[in-house]
């Protein structure tokens, strides 16, 4: 019995399954993911930079090897350097060949970098991912290689004179407006898209932005009234022996609920709630996470299924559940917390974790926070998976240390250290999407003349980073030739 679900385990972790599609925010490749292109030709190679591993620490001579891209096709001397700025997943070479800021290189005859996020993809600073050397993986130490790179990228391409503008969506955002903060000789100026700018512990108000945008599909208010309806059916039913089987064929539960533990229920009702997040956190956004699959469904496809089974609420949330499981090609929804919680202990370079997942739950639960809690009153998702189940992960995963005064001490450092909502940065564009749950985090007002907050209606996270498409909404339109017309200004500047 033990070996064979071993066994099936192992399958499922090397087609898809295991890791959550959907974790912190974070879906699998990470939160910019790739843009949804077809690219016949061949894509820039690895390159490789010799970094320290410790930048704070000189008496540490330890170096590895840092993965980036180059793309000089749009270069003519004297015009800028761009830099892209990797996150929580694997740096994709796609990015190298399309995207707003390869059209932008191109009118701005920039040369284009893309600089992998150490302990992510193939940027790997240590032999694996234990406790001991996910020290070497924070915030601070991904600055210091961004300036090392540009440093020796200057002198060696003949670039230090050159104006180096930043980009980045999301965590990476957050990283462009921190490496102008900290670095303003080295960068001229920065695009920071969804970035979320300050470390919280308790994220409960993502899911009122979850909400909130489901109530501006044609549905209105009903699809938020049918999910709370549905919500509190699935708490009845794992109530009785009955519910719980009509819960495991209804959707397609990898385990009987017979014996399910308090934390295998949390990430049940986490996981459910995690079916929307997702989609209204990359609704319509020409981006293709998981490959090419997943871009067609928006928050209205959600909706609308929801509004069809008006009469069976319960039905219609398993319809969205299976929706996604056939879309990520699931064969069943493991809810199951012990599985998780193994998968995110692998410390293995070539393990499932490694995608991303460990690493970015790591920072979560030293530096950031940002739980996406069901602790809000006002929201239909139930109030099943509280702050303290995520905060028992870090646990659960990293080891007894990581609690949540522990957590709570790198979270205000974090906010110390950068400023948060009220850091102090000047040319900086900050783009936020109005239905994108972290524009919550996000600075959204104007700071100065020369740090600015650029408004996209109706768009999703990262939206304005993607290639143009025939959908995009004139907000979206708008936005991006206000980026390109601010960039063409700084380097004026
Ligand atoms: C740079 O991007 C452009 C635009 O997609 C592409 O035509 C060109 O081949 C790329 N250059 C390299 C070296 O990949
Ligand atoms: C380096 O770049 C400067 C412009 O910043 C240019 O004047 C100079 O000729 C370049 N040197 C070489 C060796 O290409
Ligand atoms: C999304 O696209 C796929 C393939 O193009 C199609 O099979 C599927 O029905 C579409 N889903 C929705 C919800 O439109
Ligand atoms: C991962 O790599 C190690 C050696 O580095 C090897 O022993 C192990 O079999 C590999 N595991 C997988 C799943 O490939
Ligand atoms: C962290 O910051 C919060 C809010 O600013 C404050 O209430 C709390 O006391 C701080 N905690 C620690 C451990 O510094
Ligand atoms: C949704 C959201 O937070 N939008 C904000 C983005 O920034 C503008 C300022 O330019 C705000 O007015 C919006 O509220």
């Amino acid at each position: 019995m033990a070996t064979s679900r071993a066994v099936l385990l192992l399958l499922f972790l090397g087609s898809c399954g295991g890791v959550r599609l959907f974790h912190r925010g974070r879906p699998r490749g990470g939160m910019v993911g790739v843009p949804a292109v077809n690219w016949e030709h061949e894509l820039p190679p690895d390159q490789w930079i010799e970094q320290q591993l410790d930048h704070f620490n000189d008496a540490d001579a330890r170096t590895w090897k840092q993965r980036y891209f180059v793309n000089a096709t749009f270069y003519k001397p004297g015009g800028p350097v761009f830099i892209q700025i990797g996150g929580e997943g694997t740096a994709d070479p796609i990015w190298m060949v399309t995207g707003q800021w390869i059209k932008n290189a191109e009118i701005y005859n920039a040369i284009c970098f893309q600089v992998e996020h150490r302990f992510y993809g193939k940027s790997h600073p240590t032999p694996d991912m234990s406790v001991d050397n996910l020290r070497y993986l924070n915030s601070e130490q991904a600055l210091a290689d961004l300036a090392h790179f540009r440093e020796y990228m200057g002198r060696k391409m003949n670039l230090t004179n050159a104006k180096w503008i930043t980009f980045g969506g999301s965590y990476p955002g957050s990283l462009s407006a921190w490496f102008r903060l900290k670095y303003p000789h080295l960068v001229h100026a920065a695009v920071a898209t969804s970035a979320p700018m300050f470390a919280l512990l308790n994220f409960k108000d993502y899911l009122s932005v979850v909400r909130d945008a489901l109530d501006t599909t044609a549905t209105g208010t009903m699809c938020n009234k049918l999910i709370g309806v549905a919500v509190d059916a699935v708490s009845q039913a794992i109530k009785t022996d009955q519910g719980k089987k009509m819960m495991k064929e209804k959707f397609r539960l990898c385990d009987n609920l017979d014996g399910a533990s308090p934390n295998d229920i949390a990430n049940l009702f986490s996981t459910l709630a995690g079916n929307f997040e997702g989609v209204v956190q990359y609704n319509k956004d020409n981006r293709a996470f998981e490959g090419a699959v997943g871009t067609n469904i928006t928050i209205d496809t959600l909706c609308g299924l929801m509004a069809a089974q008006r009469a069976d609420p319960l039905t219609g949330f398993s319809m969205v559940n299976s929706l996604i499981l056939d879309t990520y090609k699931q064969p069943c929804l493991d809810f199951s917390y012990k599985n998780m919680i193994k998968e995110l202990q692998l410390t293995d370079w070539n393990s499932s974790a490694a995608e991303g997942g460990r690493q970015w739950t790591y920072q979560t639960c030293t530096e950031f926070g940002w739980y996406q809690s069901s602790d809000l009153t006002d929201q239909p998702f139930g109030h099943m998976f509280p702050v303290s189940f995520s905060v028992q992960q870090c646990k659960d995963i990293f080891g007894d240390k990581f609690t949540q005064a522990l957590n709570v001490q790198g979270i205000n450092r974090t906010n110390t250290n950068y400023g948060g909502y009220g850091i102090k940065v000047s040319r900086i564009l900050f783009p936020n999407g109005s239905i994108d749950p972290w524009h919550a985090l996000g600075i959204t007002k104007d700071l100065t003349p020369d740090a600015r907050a650029i408004f996209i209606k109706g768009t999703a996270h990262c939206a304005n980073m993607y290639p143009d498409s025939p959908s995009d909404s004139p907000q979206l339109v708008a936005a991006r030739m206000a980026i390109r017309k601010q960039i063409g200004q700084w380097l004026q500047s």
